[in-house]
């Protein structure tokens, strides 16, 4: 067998995520939405970006819910909001250097203030703000410009529009009258998303957020049950009918609904749930993503110093690819339209690091090596190369477990090597030859050592 199989994983992928209910129609994706999904895999890393009015206070993208916040004073914020330092080819460079190949930012975070010139509510950085630009169109061109493809982040939560009734588990106190029609901030969400996908060429997806406000979480009950019709399909297949590549991605932390291209874990690997939102969101057969913050806000914090170091991104990054999963790293931009020097300098160090050891991220899949103690492995599309990612800096050798749990280990004699570096020693078993240790070099990469193993067709 000269190629690992992926042919039962592709299969599945192509008929989306779970089973559709009976009276649901089958979502099958068109092929320009698979060949999306495969670079998607391929892309690996991407920046996320979460910047609206709320940068003005510097306490992150949940102020007006936490600090109980009206509306009218809300908007006051709008006034204030003038980032005259904005500079998108800037922010699409520092990308690029990180090693990146998207941008997911927010277009509408839950406070519903809309960060394009939105022609059906005049909430937004182009008619509510001194800066007058439409922040989502420059960016859309510098990145169609620089080739990085762009994703929006959108809420369906909504903590400022009048007809967002029933309330939810968030936002009660901001002001609103007792009453609404859900359908009709529905039908604005979607002439919305309307504006998005026809007025900023192709977009590479979007990313759902806020579901989970309408939840009805009971013991025992269908954690996928809310106590509104968020009417999903149908703003799902309006995606697709006006960009069938576009990818669809939904945060609400259950398993994938049908009519999405792409699962999602935030702040946790896919298969963890530290964060104890993620209990019901196991790992499903499509194109994953794991997104995490590089301090503790998503959205500017002034207070928020404790950043992460390169090597716990890096780790981050190589943890979701043997996870089979992207890495979407977030910045909050400071309300001058500056992304700061930590976040800039960390995202360049992670880049550095890639261009040296790229080719175990990019085009990888999940390795058949599950996760170890000592760290994971990626796999080539092409099935010759694993690479086996130490990131465990003390040990001296690592083991296999058995070559039984480990069959490509079994089925294929291997060489291997540091990546760009000298051939290591393999221990094999005296009797069936079967590799059980790869002794590991003094002088290496302590972020990551990574072991390339050629794996050769079995004579
Ligand atoms: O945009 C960023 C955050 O603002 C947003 N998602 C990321 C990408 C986010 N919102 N909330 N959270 C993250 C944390 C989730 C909290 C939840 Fe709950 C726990 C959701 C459901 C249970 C808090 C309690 C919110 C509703 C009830």
């Amino acid at each position: 067998m000269k190629h690992f199989c992926w042919t039962p994983v592709t299969l599945l992928a192509l008929f989306g995520a779970g089973v559709a209910k009976a009276d649901e129609p089958v979502y099958t994706p068109t092929p320009d939405n698979l060949k999306a999904r495969e670079w998607f895999q391929d892309a690996k890393f991407g920046l996320f970006i979460h910047w609206g009015v709320y940068s003005v206070v510097g306490d992150g993208e949940w102020v007006m819910n936490n600090m109980k916040m009206p509306i009218g004073e809300y908007e006051k914020l709008t006034s204030q909001f003038n980032p005259t330092k904005f500079d998108a080819a800037e922010w699409v460079r520092i990308a690029k250097s990180a090693g990146m190949k998207y941008i997911t930012i927010t277009s509408k975070h839950h406070d519903g203030f809309a960060m394009w010139d939105s022609k059906v509510s005049d909430y937004n950085i182009a008619k509510s703000t001194p800066y007058k630009k439409d922040v989502l169109k420059l960016l859309a061109d510098e990145c169609h410009k620089q080739n990085v493809k762009l994703f929006f982040y959108h809420s369906h939560l909504d903590w400022h529009h009048p007809e967002y009734y029933p309330r939810g588990q968030t936002g009660h106190n901001t002001g609103r009258a007792k009453s609404g029609d859900f359908n009709k901030y529905l039908d604005f969400m979607d002439a919305q998303i309307e504006e998005l996908l026809t007025g900023y060429g192709p977009i590479a997806g979007v990313w759902f957020d806020g579901w989970w406000d309408q939840q009805i979480k009971k013991k025992g009950e269908d954690p996928k049950q809310t106590k509104v019709d968020w009417r999903m399909r149908r703003t799902y297949d309006l995606i697709h009918k006006l960009q069938p590549a576009a990818l669809i991605g939904n945060n609400h932390h259950v398993s994938p609904f049908v009519g999405e291209d792409f699962q999602m874990f935030e702040k946790d690997l896919p298969g963890q749930n530290t964060t104890g939102f993620n209990e019901a969101n196991k790992p499903s057969v499509l194109p994953l993503e794991s997104c995490e913050t590089i301090s503790k806000a998503w959205g500017y914090n002034k207070t928020d110093k404790n950043y992460k170091t390169p090597k716990e991104l890096i780790h981050y990054m190589v943890n979701a690819a043997g996870r089979n999963a992207n890495f979407l790293l977030n910045v909050g931009p400071m309300p001058t339209g500056e992304i700061q020097p930590e976040f800039v300098e960390r995202l360049q160090t992670i880049g550095k690091w890639l261009e040296k050891n790229g080719e175990s991220i990019y085009g990888t899949r999940g390795g058949p090596i599950p996760p170890q103690k000592w760290g994971v492995s990626t796999i080539s599309k092409d099935g010759k190369k694993l690479y086996l990612h130490v990131l465990d800096a003390t040990l001296e050798k690592i083991e296999f477990a058995s070559a039984d749990k480990m069959p490509i280990l079994k089925r294929f004699p291997i060489t291997a090597s540091v990546l760009k570096g000298p051939v290591v020693k393999i221990c094999s078993d005296e009797l069936t030859l079967d590799p059980t240790c790869i002794i590991l070099p003094k002088q290496r990469d302590l972020i990551d050592t990574v072991i390339v193993l050629e794996l050769e067709e079995k004579k």
